[in-house]
């Protein structure tokens, strides 16, 4: 059984190979991007054992995430292909002013086809942890149902549930609905994971130790809020902030929060206390904000050592 299992769509990710608006844009790199699978990979290469659970579409690019996941080291045993729909797609757009945005091609996407009937329950209730985000109930109702199913399922069997809200406002048909769903998985949720964005959309404050108390009001045992650069506030019963690691150049800060999730699970899985944990968290997101894609940053356990001072570093 794995250490963690996570369950979500990813998709193939087409990055422009210079920054400046899409409709002028002529070469892409592709790579692929996912909040769960991204946690997924950071957790593999620093050396655990985790399963990724999805629905890909049969065609080439379904194809492709599963050898790139699996090639991770990852676990995709349980992963469905689906001739019904196709994989989903994505572009990012770097301007050199201002942030990164994103267009989704994933409406009606294989993975939004996921229903509860497809989960792998005894991987999930064998699991030490079961970690989700806001985005997978986003992408439909059989989604949504899943992702409920999935946290009922966890309970059940003792896996604790992490969960990053991961809002992702264009995929979302209403606010109220967005906030009422999310609400309800932090309510279910052991560790949540929100930024200050996040705080601020969900419980109307964007005061770190408020947005941690709210998490702990709601059910939540640890609050991890996350500064960006700043670092992180987490909260188990007591707050401690705990500073982040200078970047020299932030190429593209998406998929820091997903190297943030695993940073905190990979601490929590050494036997680290909270506080260390996130440490390690704020470290691995860092790596993740070096390059353009979502995962190719991200440390293996050596460089991560070596990066926290815990080990000799070896280059030549
Ligand atoms: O956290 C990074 C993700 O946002 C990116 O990989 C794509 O999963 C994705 C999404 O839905 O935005």
């Amino acid at each position: 059984t794995p250490d963690v299992l996570t369950l979500g769509e990813t998709m193939v990710l087409f990055s422009p190979d210079e920054p400046g608006p899409t409709k002028h844009q002529q070469t892409f790199k592709k790579s692929l991007g996912g909040a769960e699978s991204n946690v997924a990979i950071a957790l593999s290469r620093l050396g655990n054992d985790v399963t990724w659970h999805s629905t890909l579409g049969a065609d080439p690019h379904g194809n492709y995430i599963n050898s790139f996941v699996r090639g991770e080291g990852v676990d995709t045993s349980t992963v469905e292909f689906t001739d019904d729909a196709p994989t989903g797609i994505m572009f990012k757009e770097r301007r050199a002013l201002g942030e990164t945005s994103v267009y989704y091609y994933r409406h009606g996407s294989a993975a939004s086809t996921m229903t509860p009937d497809d989960l792998p329950a005894d991987a999930i209730a064998g699991a030490d942890y079961l970690h989700l985000t806001g985005i997978t109930p986003a992408l439909s109702d059989s989604c949504r149902e899943a992702t409920l199913a999935a946290v009922e399922c966890a309970r059940e069997a003792g896996t604790t549930i992490s969960f990053d809200p991961n809002i992702r406002h264009k995929l979302w048909e209403s606010d109220e609905e967005m906030r009422r769903t999310l609400l309800a998985l932090v309510e279910k949720s052991d560790i949540v994971l929100p930024g200050i964005e996040e705080g601020r959309t969900l419980f109307d404050t964007d005061a770190p130790d408020e947005i941690a108390n709210a998490c702990r009001d709601r059910g939540a045992t640890i609050a991890v809020v996350k500064l960006g650069a700043e670092g992180a506030l987490v909260d188990d019963g007591e707050a401690t902030r705990v500073p982040g690691y200078e970047v020299e150049r932030v190429v593209d800060p998406i998929g820091a929060g997903d190297g943030f999730a695993a940073g905190f699970l990979d601490g929590r899985l050494r036997g680290l206390d909270a506080v260390e944990a996130t440490k390690r968290a704020n470290a691995v997101g860092a790596f993740a904000t070096t390059v353009t894609g979502d995962v190719e940053g991200l440390p293996t356990k050596r460089e991560l050592d070596v990066f926290l001072g815990e080990r000799e570093a070896l280059h030549r």
